[in-house]
C-alpha cells in the first residue's frame, strides 16, 4: 500500500505580499506535478494534512480550478481541518467552510479522533483517525489528540493531526507538543501539519515514527523559508514501513520566490519588538516573557495608561500573527 503525503497548501486566489511570483499558478503546478507523483508511483491514497485553504471563505472561483486538479489525483484524499480552514479557529464552523463544503461533496474525506476510517488493499490492512485543529490542542501539557489506540485487527494505524507537534523546544512562547510527550501513542506514525518547516521524519521509537514534510508553499517571509523546498512523502506499508521524502521539481529556489526585503523588514521589526518587550518588562515587574502572562501583567498593572496597554497588546497580536 502507498500513501502521499502533503500539508498546508493554503490554497488561495491571490498572491501573499511577501512573494514576487504569481502564488495561484505556483501552487497549481505543485499540484499537478503531485498528480504525476501519485501516477508514477502508484499511490492509493492521499493524506493531507490541513490547511487545504488559506481561508474558509475562499472564492468558489478559486476552490473550482483546484477541485478539478484535486479530482485528477483519482484516489480518495483524507485531511483534517487546520486553523486557517475554520472561521475563527473555531472547528464547530467546518460546515459553513469551503473545507467542510468539499467533505459534504466527497471531494475530500474529514478524518476524526473516535471513529476510524479502514482501509484494506493489496493484502494490507490500514487504521487512520484524525484530530483537526482545536483551541486546546497542544495546550498545558494536553497530548491525548496524539495518542491513539490501535485496533488489534489491522495491520498500522495512522493518526494525522493539525497540530504544533516539535522535535525540540521552541525559543518563543508558543504552544506545542514534543515528540518525547508523545512516546505511549500506539500510532505506527503521526503526521502532522501546522509547522510550516516541518521536520521529516522523525522516529518515536524502534518501529514508530513521526512525518512533517511541511508546507507545501513558502509564505512567511523568513530566512529559513529561503532555503527550504518544498515536499512530499511517500509511505510505503508492506511487510514493513518505508518513507521517503520527495522535492517538487516545480519548485523553484527560495530567493526566486520570496522578498527578501520583507524578510529584513519582518526582522527589523523582530528586533524592534523584543526592544519594546525588554522597556514594558523594566515599566513593571514581568517574571516571565510568555505571551499569555505579559497580556495578564499588562491589564493588572496600573502604572501603565490605557493607550500603552492598547498599543503593547496591538503589538502583541501582531508578533503572535506572524508566528502562525
Ligand atoms: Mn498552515
Amino acid at each position: 500500500m502507498k500513501i502521499l503525503v502533503l500539508t498546508d497548501t493554503h490554497i488561495r486566489g491571490t498572491t501573499p505580499r511577501n512573494r514576487l511570483d504569481e502564488f495561484p499558478t505556483m501552487l497549481k503546478k505543485k499540484l499537478i506535478e503531485v498528480k504525476d507523483v501519485i501516477e508514477k508511483k502508484e499511490i492509493d491514497f492521499v493524506l493531507h494534512g490541513g490547511d487545504l485553504f488559506d481561508r474558509p471563505d475562499t472564492a468558489p472561483s478559486v476552490v473550482g480550478d483546484f477541485i478539478h486538479i484535486l479530482r485528477d489525483f483519482k484516489v480518495p484524499i483524507y485531511t483534517i481541518a487546520g486553523n486557517h480552514d475554520l472561521y475563527g479557529h473555531n472547528p464547530s464552523t467546518l460546515s459553513r467552510t469551503m473545507l467542510g463544503l468539499l467533505n459534504a461533496s466527497g471531494i475530500i474525506n474529514i478524518l476524526v479522533p473516535d471513529d476510524e476510517e479502514i482501509i484494506e488493499l493489496k493484502g494490507v490492512k490500514v487504521q487512520l483517525n484524525g484530530s483537526s485543529y482545536h483551541y486546546d490542542l497542544d495546550k498545558s501539557n494536553r497530548v491525548s489528540d496524539y495518542l491513539i489506540k490501535k485496533r488489534t485487527d489491522v495491520d498500522y494505524a495512522i493518526n494525522i493531526v493539525h497540530g504544533m507537534l516539535l522535535p525540540r523546544p521552541f525559543p518563543v512562547d508558543l504552544d506545542y507538543t514534543l515528540l518525547d510527550d508523545i512516546k505511549d501513542t500506539e500510532a505506527d506514525i503521526t503526521i502532522t501539519g501546522h509547522y510550516h518547516t516541518g521536520f521529516g521524519v522523525k522516529r518515536l521509537s524502534e518501529d514508530k515514527y513521526c512525518l512533517n514534510p511541511g508546507s507545501l508553499v513558502r509564505i512567511g517571509a523568513y530566512a529559513s523559508e529561503l532555503k527550504r523546498k518544498p515536499q512530499v512523502a511517500i509511505i510505503s506499508l508492506e511487510e514493513d514501513i518505508d518513507i521517503s521524502l520527495y522535492k517538487l521539481k516545480v519548485a523553484e529556489a527560495g530567493e526566486q520566490v520570496l522578498d527578501r526585503s520583507q524578510i529584513e523588514l519582518n526582522e527589523y521589526r523582530q528586533k524592534k519588538l523584543a526592544g519594546f518587550v525588554q522597556e514594558i518588562k523594566s515599566a513593571g515587574s514581568f517574571n516571565s516573557l510568555g505571551l499569555n502572562d505579559i497580556l495578564n501583567e499588562l491589564a493588572n498593572n496600573k502604572d501603565l495608561d490605557k493607550a500603552i496597554k492598547d498599543e503593547a497588546r496591538r503589538r502583541l497580536e501582531k508578533a503572535e500573527e506572524r508566528l502562525v
